[in-house]
């Protein structure tokens, strides 16, 4: 391509300095496999500590000012205050996201339980996340569920799909006007045999029915080999039910790699959908968010690495030549309009990205920055005593 002119440099800009990512406070705590978490030096020890560093993230790349919560991994004895620590930090608390996954109750499922007993559990639980998200202040509780059978005949499949549909109805019921439900799906695992919500259908048929402010998550670990996901994301936007991403890589299976790593593509043509959409501004309520595990990897460098492939890959998706593309498409020109969707794809936009952080007053080179900062050095020995957070495994 040849470089963007200034008018399309000034859109681009414009619009890069709008976006938002929000990223996962499990991400920054240790995590691992089924095999084995590997712990690493420095990784905090509470949710305030996650937020802390949540805030470096955003403090060097300007572009991650929220962080979402997962509970009970994060719960605290006051909300309100891990908000008004946050806002010192200058970030904010996002997503809420309810965990009924781990508990022994769970062993046949939560919400979708035979069991009214482990139900009406599990529902507490998700009612209780919203009477956090008044504390915090969160716009969105999500949902995603591990429920499913593992051998045929194991459940009623049916029975199985109007106890979720109470559940979620008895959540969405509670939600205030500003408040969204966000419905994630998942293909499979835990579940082996059938997953209650396996797919984007399922997720959206229940949506539908529940209301206008419950929306489908995709998350992009979550498919079959193969699929093509920015087929769902322009489906969900014309049907005005794309509620939020949950961004990470996947090479087999839900791998939770840095996203942008396995398939950068793919996440570009993720953002070509958004952008064309006219999503990607924060009025159009699209969180971006980032569900990822750091297991081998230095964790907060990985995420500010995370962060910079979204802004990358939409900037990328920003420099498609909308005009061009239309008369291509129009003229049934295919080479043509593929041409136009490469150029894009193959521009260097590390420049235009670098220069902007500048004019924002940010490092051009957010990765140097952190190596540079000390911070690393200052969080291995502050937090060298104590128990480390960390979802276990
Ligand atoms: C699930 C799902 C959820 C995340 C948990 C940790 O696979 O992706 O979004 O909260 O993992
Ligand atoms: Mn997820």
């Amino acid at each position: 391509m040849t470089q963007p002119d200034a008018q399309t440099l000034g859109r681009v800009t414009r619009a890069l300095r709008a976006q938002r990512i929000e990223t996962p406070s499990w991400a920054y705590g240790n995590s691992g496999t089924r095999f084995k978490v590997f712990a690493q030096e420095g990784v905090p020890r509470d949710p305030y500590e996650k937020v802390a560093d949540a805030a470096v993230v955003h403090q060097l790349t300007g572009v991650a000012p929220s962080v979402a919560l997962h509970i009970p991994w994060d719960r605290v004895d006051d909300y309100a205050d891990l908000a008004a620590f946050a806002k010192e930090q200058g970030i904010t608390l996002g997503a809420i996201n309810a965990n009924v996954f781990q508990d022994d109750d769970y062993r046949l499922g939560s919400v979708t339980n035979p069991d009214p007993g482990v139900r009406r559990k599990a529902i507490g639980h998700l009612l209780e996340c919203v009477d956090i998200m008044d504390a915090t202040g969160s716009r969105d509780l999500k949902l995603w569920f591990s429920d499913g059978t593992n051998y045929p005949g194991q459940d009623d499949i049916r029975a199985r799909q109007d106890r979720l549909a109470a559940a979620l109805r008895e959540t969405y019921d509670r939600l205030g006007v500003d408040q969204r439900l966000l419905l994630e799906y998942k293909l499979f695992e835990p579940a082996f045999y059938m997953t209650d919500v396996p797919d984007w259908g399922t997720a959206y048929a229940h949506c539908l029915e529940l209301g206008e402010r419950a929306q489908v998550v995709i998350d992009t670990g979550h498919h079959a080999p193969g699929t093509n996901i920015e087929f769902i994301v322009a489906v969900l936007l014309r049907a005005g039910r794309l509620g939020a991403f949950d961004f990470n890589s996947r090479f087999y299976a839900d791998d939770d790699l840095m996203v942008g790593s396995a398939d950068p593509f793919q996440l570009f043509r993720i953002m070509v959908e958004i952008v064309q959409a006219g999503a990607l501004v924060p009025e159009a309520g699209i969180a971006f968010m980032l569900d990822q595990c750091h297991n081998i990897e230095p964790k907060i460098p990985a995420i500010i690495r995370s962060v910079l492939n979204v802004q990358e890959a939409t900037a990328k998706a920003l420099l498609v030549d909308a005009l061009a593309l239309a008369a291509a498409q129009r003229a049934g020109d295919v080479l043509g309009a593929n041409a136009v969707v490469m150029d894009a794809y193959n521009t260097d936009v590390r420049p235009l990205l670098r220069e902007l952080r500048t004019e924002q007053g940010l490092d051009p080179d957010p990765m140097a920055a952190y190596a540079r900062s000390g911070y690393d050095d200052k969080i291995r020995a502050e937090r060298a005593d104590g128990q480390q957070a960390g979802w276990g495994a």
